[in-house]
C-alpha cells in the first residue's frame, strides 16, 4: 500500500499554493495524496490579483473529511488555510472523530481577501482549537510573532527562543522559517522538538518570496511522516523540496512566481 497523505486546505486556482501545491508535493513524495477543501480562492486579475476568497459551507468540509477517512486508513494530515471560525469549528471537530499519528498544521494567519476584523477572530479560534491538536507546527516568520507573543524577530536567534515558546505553548515539533525575511545569505529554519534544536540552512534563492513555499514546506513534511520519516528527517527533505521547489519556480503574469515541485525526484 502506498502511504495516504491527507490535506485540509483551501483552493488556490492558479495551481501555485493551497491544496493543489499540497496534492502535487505528496504525489512527488510518493505518498497517495487526498485533500478536502476548506475555501476557494481565486485572485482578481482586474484587482491587482487581489484574493477572492470563499468558504466552503462546513457540514461540507466534515463530509469530505468523513468520505476520505472510511475510504483510506489515515494517520497523518496536514492543515492548511482555513479561513473562519466556523471552518475551524467544523475541522476541530472532524479531528476529533479520530487518533491522528501526525497533525501538521501549517499556520495560516493572514487570510488574504478577508476583512481585518474577522481575520481576528479567525487567528484567535487557530491559536485556541486548531494548535492544541497539532503535533507539527511550520510557521512562517509573521507567524512565530504571533505564536510566540514576540514583538520582533530579527535574528536566528529569536527564530530559536519563538520555536521554543511555540513548543511550551502547544507541545508540537517547531519548524519555524526564518525564509527570506532575516538578512543573510541563508535561508534559515529552526527545528525544534522539546530536546533537539537545529539550524536547517541553505543558500537563499534571490530576495523575493515565491507563492506555495510555505505550503510545500509543511505538505513534503506530511508526506514524509506518512512515509514513516522521524520529525528531523521529515524538516531535511522538507527543506530541500521546498529548495528545489524554488529553484524550478513558475512565472506567469501575476506579479509573483508560484513554486514547482516536479523536479525534485528527477533531480535526485
Ligand atoms: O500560501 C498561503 C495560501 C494557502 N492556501 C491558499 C492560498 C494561499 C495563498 O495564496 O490561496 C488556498
Amino acid at each position: 500500500m502506498i502511504p495516504v497523505a491527507l490535506a485540509i486546505a483551501g483552493s488556490e486556482a492558479t495551481g501555485g499554493a493551497g491544496a493543489q501545491t499540497d496534492l502535487k508535493t505528496f504525489h512527488e513524495l510518493g505518498t497517495f495524496g487526498t485533500v478536502a477543501l476548506t475555501c476557494i480562492v481565486s485572485f482578481d486579475p482586474s484587482n491587482g490579483f487581489a484574493h477572492r476568497f470563499v468558504p466552503v459551507e462546513p457540514q461540507v468540509i466534515a463530509d469530505q473529511i468523513e468520505a476520505t477517512t472510511a475510504v483510506h486508513d489515515i494517520d497523518t494530515v496536514k492543515i492548511g488555510m482555513l479561513g473562519t471560525p466556523a471552518t475551524i469549528d467544523a475541522v476541530a471537530e472532524a479531528l476529533g472523530r479520530q487518533e491522528w499519528k501526525n497533525v501538521v498544521l501549517d499556520p495560516v494567519l493572514i487570510c488574504k481577501g478577508q476583512e481585518p476584523g474577522a481575520a481576528l477572530d479567525t487567528d484567535n479560534a487557530l491559536k485556541e482549537k486548531i494548535l492544541p491538536l497539532a503535533t507539527f507546527v511550520t510557521p512562517n516568520h509573521f507567524e512565530a510573532m504571533s505564536l510566540s507573543g514576540m514583538d520582533a524577530i530579527e535574528s536566528v536567534e529569536d527564530l530559536k527562543e519563538a520555536a521554543r515558546r511555540i513548543h511550551e505553548a502547544s507541545g508540537a515539533v517547531v519548524l519555524a522559517k526564518g525564509g527570506v525575511v532575516l538578512d543573510g545569505e541563508d535561508a534559515v529554519d529552526v527545528f525544534y522538538d522539546g530536546e533537539q534544536m537545529v539550524e536547517l540552512a541553505s543558500p537563499k534563492v534571490g530576495e523575493e518570496r515565491v507563492s506555495g513555499a510555505g505550503c510545500t514546506l509543511a505538505a513534503a513534511v506530511t508526506a514524509e511522516l506518512a512515509k514513516g520519516a522521524t520529525p528531523l528527517e521529515a524538516a531535511r527533505t522538507a527543506k530541500a523540496v521546498v529548495d528545489s521547489s524554488i529553484e524550478h519556480r513558475q512565472g506567469g503574469h501575476a506579479p509573483f512566481e508560484a513554486v514547482y515541485q516536479g523536479a525534485y525526484t528527477r533531480e535526485r
